[in-house]
């Protein structure tokens, strides 16, 4: 969905909390909210509430009916039909909201309101794009969660910044701020249940400010992260793999492109030589006791897979895997590694017989020459780059 500015306010903050059955925490959080907002500012809390069967929605509507008039700040909820995952609600109170500064937070005191001041000031007075509390800088912190919980949370986080390039520490943070403009005309998909993770994803060149925190787990209501929402979250990560950063975002030189990308080819080759060694290992005495040129068919087949799927992903950074592609790039991967053997098999023979090179030194030059030769081949034919660039 796009982001478009209309309707704007400037120098507006808005406050975007999402909740599902949240009538323990919902009133009080509002009024902790009043309470720490900065002074002399204009701002308005949405509430956006997936009709909550406890009762949240109306909860908040009772509240709003008998609220004085206040100046400088109104709440509003929006009611959704149906629990449609965090993100989207997320994103339905962004596409609402008047400010020009957005702010995100959980509804259940997880996220402290007394940071508020501290994100707002960060975009506000420190002029940064995005302000991010987090819980994995000094001076964050996590009270209340159980060891797996804690160790699932930072698993997930490891996944999506190693996997998507990201710096922020605490990309998974539920709690932010930012200008809204740096989402102008980008498309957000809520895929997942962090939205944070793909504003960071898709907005680029922005500045990013972590101010530490400490997450409380909730003490009223239950969370509602379950096996559907990790599972949600792992795919969302695949989809923002594939939507994807360019891979020479620095380099433009494009004779230095081609050599980190032939090094990086080189590197691949030498990661199946060592999946081919340890299968063949495996098969002949480690799990089974099979016939070792049996096993070394298996391990060949296997690290060819394994050199074609590195090589797609990294090598050449090629995110699209549409299974008809896939499979034709595949195809032309074993081509020419099948032929790559056989040059490598011939110029062994050519160097050791003829030129009298010794058998070791004639083994390096040849699988070089080769690996070299099958470089270019994939690089032009396999994965339809240009040959230097
Ligand atoms: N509108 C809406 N809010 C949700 C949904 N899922 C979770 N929330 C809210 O998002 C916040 C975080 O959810 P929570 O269950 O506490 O997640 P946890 O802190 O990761 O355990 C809370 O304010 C929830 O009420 C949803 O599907 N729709
Ligand atoms: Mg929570």
């Amino acid at each position: 969905m796009l982001i478009r500015n209309k309707d704007k306010i400037n120098g507006q903050i808005s406050i975007i909390i999402p909740t599902y059955n949240e009538s323990q925490n919902i009133i009080n959080i509002l009024k902790s909210i009043k309470e720490n907002l900065p002074k002399n500012i204009i701002a308005q809390t949405i509430v956006v509430d997936d009709n909550s069967p406890d009762g949240t929605g109306k909860l908040v509507e009772e509240y709003l009916k008998n609220l004085k008039k206040m100046t400088g700040y109104t709440i509003e909820i929006i009611h959704r039909k149906a629990k449609d995952g965090l993100g989207s609600a997320i994103l339905k109170g962004i596409q609402q909201a008047k400010g020009d500064t957005i702010v995100v937070m959980d509804s259940d005191f997880s996220h402290p309101p007394q940071i508020i001041p501290k994100l707002i000031e960060s975009i506000k007075k420190y002029q940064f794009d995005i302000a991010v509390a987090s819980r994995y800088i000094n001076g964050g912190k996590i009270q209340g969660w159980s060891l797996k919980r804690k160790f699932m949370s930072k698993f997930a986080t490891l996944i999506a910044k190693k996997g998507l390039g990201i710096d922020t520490k605490d990309p998974m943070s539920g709690f932010f701020a930012f200008k809204r403009n740096i989402l102008k005309e980008l498309n957000i998909d809520a895929i997942g249940y962090k939205i944070l993770l793909e504003i960071l994803v898709k907005t680029k060149g922005v500045n990013i400010k972590e101010v530490p925190y400490t997450f409380q787990d909730r003490e009223l209501g239950s969370s509602k992260l379950g096996i559907k929402t990790i599972v949600d979250f792992y795919k969302s990560v695949w989809k923002l793999y594939r939507y994807g950063k360019p891979l020479e975002k620095q380099e433009k030189r494009s004779s230095v492109k081609f050599l980190s990308k032939a090094a990086r080819f080189y590197t691949v080759g030498a990661s199946g030589f060592v999946v081919n060694y340890v299968i063949s290992l495996l098969f002949t005495g480690g799990i089974s006791e099979m016939w070792y040129l049996h096993a070394n068919v298996i391990g060949i087949i296997v690290s060819i897979t394994t050199n074609f799927i590195l090589n797609k992903t990294w090598t050449f950074g090629d995110r699209d895997f549409k299974l008809k592609k896939t499979i034709s790039q595949y195809g032309k991967f074993v081509m020419f590694s099948s032929l790559g053997a056989l040059v490598q098999l011939g110029m062994v023979y050519f160097l050791v017989d003829n030129v009298e090179i010794v058998y070791p030194l004639a083994l390096i030059l040849a699988v070089m020459v080769a690996a070299f030769g099958n470089f270019v081949l994939n690089k032009k034919w396999t994965f339809k780059e240009k040959l230097v660039n």
